[in-house]
């Protein structure tokens, strides 16, 4: 039986291994592996828990802001803190142009080109591809002659030889589908989206002051001024350059991420079959609508929480917090048993690396071969990300996911079982955009209007002084991140934290098997799946990217030193 190795199989976000063994060319086991340390819990004992945003949200600049919003939830729900209803606004505001920013920069520049063959693009007609560009939509962007532009730059750049992060790919594989004009259209929208994510997340800089990183967290709310008749906060002319911004957004998201996806997807239905994985899903939900504390009450969140067992779309089971815990039987750090699974109130950060001493060929994958925990719920695996929260809100009768899920299932001729697989990640993230999308106005409206009543309050100063804290706290904080369910966990004590634990979107995802030989999502995802040819394994890179992996995220500080044999760098 062979074994193959990918590493780094990430394009940006960190470093993820895989190990897949392959009989009669087909997948039989995958090992997931993180080849880096987080130690940012670490780092946070002994620190005052009103700065640890600041420390979580360096823990990645992909997935930016969300590790701050996590950690001041945290905080607040530790000491009993409910913030103003624009601090919960901008916060929503922040997450939600995250998300779409996010999430079209997923599909152009981390995962397009696992299904478009840039290579390809030089053989397309640039008519040909003004036809088809405007079958499918009403971007302007769409003439003979800026397709033939497009092309001249990309032959351009292939003739320099230095292909940079395209040099290492699969062009010509025979799993790319696409007609060479579809590879223009969508080559040309991977340039175009470059030039759109700069503009419209500087939507973070207006409520954020920055991006990544903002600066504008407070347990407690903001420190965003929000001032109709001051220039140094946020004022009409903020609302509407927001609004402009958010205008922008919606058309890309429409007018060119969304007719992509529905024009490439007919191309690969079989990925509808391939790829599907545990089939139980976990989302903590987010966006709180009303002024109640987002950790408590889950009846006020725009995308539901809730979980779904075994592919079946008629329950929605609730969450509880006490039923997530880690594993670290195959992970490289200690318990006291390390058969037993952790609450993040009760678990830590304790590394004990006893794998190979690189380089190595394979890692010893019966024992200890990941720095990424296994999170379970109620001692399940359990997928996170976009796919499960569509799903969580398609079951529980959200009204605008329902919509877009039904209206892209009918273009697509698919019934609700293809989203169980790669194409249907792929389309559950482009589904959420579009959802996402709509909301950023009415949201920024709803703000201008309460603003406009005369509410300017923006941080809640209760509890801001240690000295009403008590001895002893421990809260939790939710968030969605555009990958999937984050949590942190806190305990508090004499002001200070005593201990902290992050639960991130790509531990659930690619975490490795735990006490029970559970695997993780990715290593489910994987068994199965045929490889057209084994020393080019497109098809493992197409199921772990629609996943949207940050390791980053997952842990932390790399061990650069090389591998040998049988290592595909996939970048
Ligand atoms: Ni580094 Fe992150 C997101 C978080 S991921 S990108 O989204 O939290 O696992």
């Amino acid at each position: 039986m062979a074994k193959i190795v990918i590493d780094p199989l990430t394009r940006i976000e960190g470093h993820l291994r895989i190990e897949a063994e392959i009989s009669g060319g087909k997948i039989t086991g995958a090992w997931s592996s993180g080849t880096m340390f987080r130690g940012i819990e670490n780092i946070l004992k002994g620190r005052d828990p009103r700065d640890a945003w600041v420390f979580t949200q360096r823990i990645c600049g992909v997935c930016t802001t969300v590790h701050a919003i996590c950690s001041v939830r945290a905080v607040e729900d530790a000491l009993g803190i409910q913030v103003p209803p624009n601090a919960r606004m901008i916060r929503n505001i922040l997450e939600a142009i995250q998300y779409v920013q996010d999430h079209v920069i997923h599909f152009y520049h981390l995962h397009a080109l696992d299904w478009v063959d840039i290579v390809s693009a030089l053989d397309a007609d640039p008519a040909k591809t003004s036809q088809l560009a405007q079958s499918i939509s009403d971007w302007p962007k769409s003439s003979a002659d800026y397709f033939k532009g497009i092309k001249e730059r990309v032959a351009a750049f292939v003739k320099t030889g230095q292909l940079g992060p395209f040099a290492n790919a699969y062009w010509g594989h025979p799993a790319y589908k696409l007609p060479p004009e579809a590879n223009l259209m969508a080559v040309a929208h991977y340039l175009e989206a470059l030039e759109w994510q700069r503009e419209v997340i500087k939507a973070h800089a207006i409520l954020g002051g920055k991006n990544p990183h903002l600066q504008t967290y407070l347990v407690g709310g903001m420190s965003c001024p929000v001032d109709p008749n001051s220039q140094a906060g946020l004022n009409a002319d903020g609302i509407a350059f927001l609004k402009d911004l958010f205008k922008k957004a919606k058309e890309f998201v429409e007018q060119v991420y969304l007719p992509d996806v529905l024009a490439v997807a007919p191309f690969y239905l079989d990925w509808a079959g391939i790829g599907e994985g545990l089939g139980n899903f976990l989302s903590y939900g987010d966006f709180p609508l009303t002024d109640t504390r987002s950790s408590d009450d889950p009846g006020n969140l725009f995308l539901p929480r809730g979980v779904i067992l075994s592919r079946d779309l008629s329950t929605v089971h609730p969450v509880d917090q006490k039923a997530v815990t880690e594993y670290v039987t195959h992970s490289w750090y200690s318990y006291e048993d390390d058969r037993e699974a952790k609450h993040p109130w009760q678990g830590g950060t304790w590394p004990n690396y006893t794998g190979p001493k690189p380089p190595y060929e394979y890692l010893d994958t019966d024992k200890k071969y990941s720095w990424l925990k296994a999170p379970r719920y109620n001692d399940q695996a359990v997928e996170v990300g976009p796919l499960a929260r569509m799903l969580v809100a398609y079951a529980a009768g959200h009204e605008r996911v329902k919509y877009w899920v039904d209206t892209v299932l009918a273009k697509l001729g698919a019934g609700p079982e293809a989203l169980f697989s790669t194409l249907g990640r792929t389309a559950a993230r482009c589904i959420e955009t579009v959802v996402i999308a709509e909301q950023l106005i009415p949201w920024t409206e709803e703000l201008a209007a309460n603003i406009g009543k005369g509410d300017l309050r923006i941080h809640e100063q209760k509890h801001w002084d240690p000295s009403t804290w008590p001895a002893e706290a421990e809260g939790w904080g939710w968030t969605e991140a555009p990958r999937g369910a984050l949590g942190h966990w806190i305990r508090i004590k004499n002001g200070r934290i005593e201990n902290y634990q992050c639960i991130v979107p790509t531990t659930w995802n690619g975490s490795p098997r735990d006490a029970n030989g559970q695997p993780g999502a990715y290593e489910a995802s994987l068994v199965g799946t045929e490889l057209a040819d084994p020393e080019k394994p497109l098809e493992i890179l197409r199921t772990i990217h629609s996943f949207d992996p940050c390791i980053a995220c997952a842990v932390h500080l790399v061990e650069p030193r090389g591998n040998k044999t049988k290592i595909f760098r996939v970048c």
